[in-house]
């Protein structure tokens, strides 16, 4: 599938630093990638194409961009593989209780997104890669699971038995309970009658009377939501990523199921060097998302006048890794900080630019602290200098390091 445009990036001067992140499966830094050898390979769960893009995605996807641009910024050639879950049942739920088709509904959402993607200056993924085209794929993955033992049916409908990876539950260390009660809510089915384990995952759906489906070796059906991230990703970008991200929603059973299942297939281990998630964006006290509805949509921002530019900001002023409430003032604090620093790049001259680049990079490759970052250029902004080659350095680094066009 086709991404979005790709944004100018400028290439900064000077010494670029080596990022660290905090890993979800060993609670603690990594370097990654961990040689200075490239490619960087990143692979980031996209959308479900149903109502798109909350403030909630946005933050995730500029999360990873940031990791996208630290990585450029010190020379790595960067592999970048999202999906696109572009049939699942919430998806045609929301298709069936609008009267609109399925197809019609993902197209539009996605078009959307993209829109929003380019707004905001996220640099595209080389492969966009929706489920519906990569069925073949898909099928092709479950069937090297079956070679490895490591599935079984249930009256038609084909299951990954978890216990087939001795790794299973090291991505995000959950007790059993913790897993069971998450598997039940983000759409497992833990008392399904038949299954060998609770916590094992639907990999293949047997076709359902009104659902699509398709002809496989496997019979007619369609994909289970784990399977079609271990395949894209192994496919794209092969054993070990260096960087497996998401929201923090997606830690369990998504990243767990989608790390064994690749681990399986290939019979290495781990399957990402880093799993990196976002915490969640909120509103009014509640998660943002689209079952609940509470959204505020990149969109509809946008049409009523709001500078991208200002949305981007606003979430950098967030650390990924703190849960957040989305708020009116988080808005007007950033188009402020925006004018500000507009303002401070056009001066003649500023305070000595190398030092702010340098601050700017030590911030962001410390586990991507945008607040420091932030207050960083802040700093530089509202002081005065007479190095002149600063303000049009600094406006450069902000736009190659932070994604902010000022
Ligand atoms: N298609 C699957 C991933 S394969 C999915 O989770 N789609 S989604 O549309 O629900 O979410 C897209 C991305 O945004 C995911 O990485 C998800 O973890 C993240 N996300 C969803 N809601 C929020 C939120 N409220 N705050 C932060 N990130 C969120
Ligand atoms: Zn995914």
């Amino acid at each position: 599938m086709q991404a979005w445009t790709k944004p100018e990036i400028p290439v900064v001067p000077g010494p670029a630093r080596r990022l660290r992140l905090y890993d979800t499966a060993s609670a603690g830094p990594v370097e990654v990638p961990p040689g200075t050898d490239g490619p960087a390979r990143m692979y980031v769960c996209g959308i479900t194409p149903y109502d798109a893009t909350h403030m909630g995605h946005a933050a995730t996807y500029v999360t990873f961009d940031l990791i996208n641009r630290l990585w450029r910024d010190a020379g790595y050639e960067v592999h970048y593989t999202q999906n696109i879950t572009d049939v699942d049942d919430p998806l045609l739920e929301r298709a069936t209780a609008t009267g609109v088709e399925w197809t019609d509904l993902a197209a539009r959402e996605i078009q959307l997104f993209r829109d929003d993607m380019t707004a905001l200056r996220v640099i595209p993924p080389q492969e966009y890669v929706g489920v519906v085209e990569s069925i073949p794929l898909v099928v092709d993955q479950i069937a090297e699971l079956q070679q490895a033992g490591a599935v079984y049916s249930v009256d038609g409908d084909l299951y990954f038995a978890v216990k087939a990876d001795p790794a299973f539950g090291s991505v995000s260390n959950y007790d059993a309970d913790t897993m069971r009660e998450l598997f039940a809510e983000r759409g497992g089915d833990p008392d399904r009658e038949g299954k060998r384990d609770p916590l094992d995952a639907l990999l293949w759906l047997h076709e359902r009377p009104g659902e699509p489906a398709w002809d496989s070796k496997l019979g007619r059906g369609r994909p289970g939501w784990h399977i079609e991230c271990s395949a894209i990703a192994l496919k794209y970008l092969g054993m070990t990523i260096d960087v497996q991200g998401g929201g923090s929603d997606l830690i369990f059973p998504h990243h767990e199921m989608s790390a064994s299942q690749a681990q399986c297939a290939t019979g290495k281990h781990p399957f990402a060097r880093a799993y990196v998630h976002q915490a969640m964006v909120g509103l009014d006290g509640e998660k943002m998302s689209k079952s609940k509805g509470n959204l505020v949509l990149v969109s509809k921002e946008r049409q009523a006048g709001t500078d991208p530019m200002a949305i981007r900001l606003a979430l950098l002023a967030h650390h990924y890794r703190t849960d957040w409430f989305w708020t009116e003032s988080d808005l007007l604090a950033a188009q402020e900080r925006l004018d500000v620093w507009r303002g401070a790049v056009t001066r003649g001259s500023g305070p000595d630019g190398a030092a702010a680049v340098d601050a700017l990079r030590a911030a962001l490759t410390n586990d991507l602290d945008t607040v420091a970052a932030l207050a960083a250029i802040d700093q530089w902004s509202e002081t005065n200098g007479d190095d002149t080659t600063a303000p049009a350095l600094v406006a450069e680094a902000v736009d190659a390091l932070l994604g902010i066009k000022l």
